[in-house]
């Protein structure tokens, strides 16, 4: 935290930080990953470069170089060698000072946190898909929020329609934007197989610009396999062939159903079993192809 180390129980902030009553910071969620070579960051950097494209949209200065901090990452996950943790949470946030919205006088306050995070949406859900339900709340417009940087408050609105599915008995929540296409999941993105071609929805449905989505496009290509990035509705979701989201913490989730319509056969499908080993390969350093992705710490 701010330039040193702390232990997890002493992680804390003061009850007066802007980032926690408005949201005012950014973050990021990168994997660890077991490979031959020993724990490695999976594109540490890309991630990096990611929170301060999110600061930026924020005003919030950062206050050291991209490489430190990215050294940074790598010596808390050594400090953290005998535990078992997967996931690293970079958070930068306007502190405490002054009250109220505008946070120009405040500080810049850095973390990187080192958690054990598992398989996201749970076991049973990774071997057999995911259940989603169409949420009720809209993703907010490109004219209603920023939605290109990873901002914490963007996410009340992934709060909402997270709940909204749990309460429901589903696991996810599909996000609708304001045209009433599909745009992503709460914390995924989204892609469709139908009649062998790959499909996922454009930067331009007010997405995230996934780090994993550019992981399993890039794979998709070298195994011959072109993604097409186009609008979908959401009844073309119903009749795909096959369904998978993607994230840092879901990884390549295959889809069950959505709104009780189930995808294909009912299990994860030919492509989305290939591409979720193909993933998974370069993830684990096991790829050469890709063994850039990956910094051993
Ligand atoms: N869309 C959203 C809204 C999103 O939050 C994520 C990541 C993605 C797409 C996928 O992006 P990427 O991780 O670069 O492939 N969600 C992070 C937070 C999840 C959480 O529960 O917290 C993540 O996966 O780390």
């Amino acid at each position: 935290m701010d330039g040193t180390l702390v232990d997890y129980e002493n992680a804390n902030v003061h009850i007066m930080t802007h980032g926690l009553h408005y949201g005012g910071g950014v973050f990021e969620g990168i994997r660890i990953y077991e490979t031959e070579k020993g724990r490695a960051i999976f594109r540490l950097r890309d991630h990096m470069v990611r929170l301060y494209r999110s600061a930026k949209v924020l005003h919030l200065k950062i206050p050291y170089p991209l490489d430190e901090l990215c050294e940074a990452a790598k010596e808390t996950v050594r400090a953290n060698k005998d535990v078992k943790v997967d996931y690293i949470r970079p958070l930068v946030y306007y502190g405490t000072g002054t009250y109220g919205l505008n946070p120009i006088k405040l500080p810049t306050k850095v973390a990187i946190a080192v958690v054990y995070m598992g398989v996201y949406l749970g076991e049973e859900q990774m071997k057999h898909g995911a259940k989603l339900i169409t949420s009720s709340w809209e993703k907010p417009s490109n004219r209603a929020a920023a939605l290109a940087a990873k901002a914490c408050g963007n996410y009340l609105n992934s709060v909402m329609a997270r709940l909204e599915a749990v309460n429901r008995g589903a696991d996810e929540a599909l996000m609708l934007n304001s045209e009433g296409n599909v745009a992503e999941g709460t914390g995924e993105n989204i892609f469709m197989v139908r009649d062998g071609k790959l499909f996922t929805t454009p930067t331009s449905a007010g997405i995230l610009e996934g780090i994993t989505r550019d992981s399993v496009m890039q794979v998709a290509e070298d195994m011959g396999l072109k993604v097409i990035e186009k609008d979908i509705t959401r009844t073309e979701l119903y009749i795909a062939d096959e369904v998978f989201m993607t994230g840092t913490a879901a990884e390549v989730q295959p889809i069950h159903s959505i709104d009780d319509i189930v995808m294909g056969e009912g299990r994860p499908g030919p492509i989305t079993l290939k591409l979720q080993k193909g993933f998974s390969e370069a993830a684990n350093g096991r790829n050469p192809r890709f063994r850039h992705w990956l910094d051993v710490v």
